[in-house]
């Protein structure tokens, strides 16, 4: 496996400095941030992140996210020019030696949370997600932020998004991520780009919004949209997990072996009885998710893909982007690696 590190760029306040001194870390998870979405890449902005990556002994081969703009979800006629645009960045990518593009289906919102610094018994911050809190919170009238929200949006923009969804159902979703993935995928696979869908988080419609990426059954009829190696998934095991339906160690062992797993977000959650869920340490016996079972069904297939500590708590009084601190990320990274080296070491 690929170990590797999200980092926010410029102005994140863990520095590339920093995350090179985690052991075995390899690549650099990021993005261009200074475009709107829909728009092309400069080539300067991602040569310019290159080479700042490599000045710090990582490689930049994996780009989370190049966003898909809502017309493309809602099947707009403007898609087309969209994903034109789309493609353009994957050939600019591919160029500067991007090997894997993540991105998400999910209408308006990206990852919800309730909240976003829950004081855990060990006195630790974490993000959490409690049903009965998401049911009082109306993203059409509320003061919301949430970490995976566009904040450009503005009420007025959320209100009329909102009215061009309801022409929307999952069907109608799954038609117009299909003419996505036809347009986008041919060109992944002359540019050797491995395209990796993130799962919904959490998986299951939210203010009633379809959401689509969320199951097995769902993964297979996605897979099956178009049949390529370059048409795959990053298996985020706390956003599958976070409903008991789901079947994780399963699913990792059956979609490794079939090589279309390209990049694994891996973190641990703890589950509750309605599916509202806390974000907990690493440690299998902190959360629901075996942590060793996942390492094992992907040592188990070989896996050679990218893989990246997912989220982490707020540990040792760090403050910073919520879910994106240093400190357990980097606990997080250590914790993988030495699974990945004793089941290896086994074979
Ligand atoms: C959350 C992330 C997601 C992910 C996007 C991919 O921490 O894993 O925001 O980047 O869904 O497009």
């Amino acid at each position: 496996m690929k170990l590797s590190f999200r980092w926010y760029g410029k102005d994140d306040p863990v520095t590339l400095a920093k995350i090179r001194q985690i052991p075995g870390m390899r690549s650099i998870v990021s993005a261009v941030y200074d475009v709107p979405v829909g728009e092309v890449w400069s080539e300067e902005s991602i040569a310019e992140m290159k080479a700042e990556v490599e000045a710090n002994g990582m490689v930049f081969d994996v780009v989370e996210s190049v966003p898909v703009h809502e017309d493309i979800k809602l099947g707009k006629p403007s898609r087309d020019k969209l994903i034109a645009n789309y493609n353009e960045n994957i050939r600019r990518l591919a160029k500067a030696g991007v090997k894997c593009i993540c991105y998400n289906f999910m209408p308006v919102f990206d990852w919800t949370r309730t909240e976003l610094d829950r004081e855990l018994p060990d006195g630790s911050n974490a993000l959490v997600y409690y049903k009965d809190q998401l049911a009082k919170m109306d993203p059409l009238t509320g003061e919301l932020s949430l970490p995976g929200w566009d904040s450009s949006y503005k009420k007025e923009d959320l209100k009329k998004l909102f009215d061009e969804y309801s022409a929307v159902n999952e069907e109608k979703l799954w038609e117009n991520l299909e003419y996505f993935l036809k347009a986008v995928i041919p060109v992944a696979e002359e540019c050797d780009v491995l395209m990796a869908i993130h799962p919904d988080d959490p998986p299951y419609p939210i203010f009633g919004l379809p959401r689509i990426i969320t199951n097995e059954k769902n993964l297979d009829r996605f897979l099956k949209l178009v049949d390529s190696k370059y048409n795959g998934l990053t298996f985020c095991t706390g956003s599958l997990g976070s409903t008991n339906s789901n079947d994780i160690v399963a699913m990792v062992r059956k979609y490794a072996e079939m090589g279309r797993i390209h990049f694994m977000h891996i973190r641990n959650i703890k589950l509750m009885e309605d599916d509202s869920f806390e974000e907990s340490g690493h440690l299998t016996a902190n959360g629901t998710l075996d942590m060793a079972g996942i390492v094992k069904a992907l040592v188990d297939n070989n896996f050679d893909g990218y893989v990246r500590p997912d989220h982490g708590r707020m540990i040792w009084g760090e403050t910073g982007k919520p879910g994106y601190g240093l400190y357990d990320r980097a606990l997080g990274a250590t914790y993988i690696n030495g699974l990945f080296e004793a089941f290896e070491s086994m074979k």
